[in-house]
């Protein structure tokens, strides 16, 4: 269980179902001045088996991370063939061109503002990654600058997202204010990656 402030632009949490050693939510996040890439898998179940889903998932992306999401996301459900299944979603986005990449399988959900000022919820394939062939699909949208976005699983129950979305505290702050409604004790894994585009 832990959060922390991974830059000044995002706040990452992360609780176990029932304080568990082994959390079936496994994230990833790697950004650099063009972009950034976020990844959020949830394993099916809780514990160590759902914990080595998610993971494999996390690990096939992270062996290249410049391919196309859709591909990434292949990579992905080939790697949890043997293993659990998982939910995941993938979001990459062009700082030149302000554009956010999504795509994902099962029940992540990603909130963001959009250029025109909406709230933007883009909705995964519905399923899990199992190891089985499927098509994705790549959606794109155009941000905000200086917005906020938000990914979680589906661990967090998130009320009035614009709301928080639209709040003018860092994001520090926010996911405190975001932290303090989710349980000490969980009853599912909780993951959520609270940020804020650059202007
Ligand atoms: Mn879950």
């Amino acid at each position: 269980m832990h959060n922390t402030v991974e830059s000044n632009n995002l706040f990452a949490f992360q609780r176990s179902k029932a304080l568990q050693q082994y959390c079936g939510d496994v994230y990833f996040t790697h950004e650099d001045e063009t972009g950034f890439l976020y990844v959020l898998s949830d394993g099916l179940g809780s514990g160590i088996e759902a914990n080595r889903a998610a993971r494999a998932t996390i690990d096939a992306i992270k062996e290249d991370i410049h391919i196309d999401l859709t591909l990434m996301l292949e990579k992905a459900n080939q790697a949890v063939s043997g293993l659990r299944g998982a939910a995941i979603a993938i979001i990459k986005a062009d700082y030149l061109t302000k554009t956010i990449y999504y795509t994902g399988m099962g029940n992540i959900r990603f909130y963001m503002i959009g250029s025109e000022d909406k709230l933007v919820f883009p909705l995964s394939g519905s399923g899990f990654l199992s190891g089985r062939k499927q098509k994705y699909r790549l959606q794109t949208y155009k941000y905000k600058p200086g917005s906020k976005f938000i990914l979680h699983s589906d661990g967090l129950v998130l009320s009035r997202v614009r709301n928080n979305l639209e709040s003018q505290m860092c994001v520090t702050k926010l996911g405190h204010l975001i932290e303090q409604a989710i349980l000490d004790i969980p009853s599912d894994d909780v993951t959520f990656l609270l940020g804020q585009f650059p202007d």
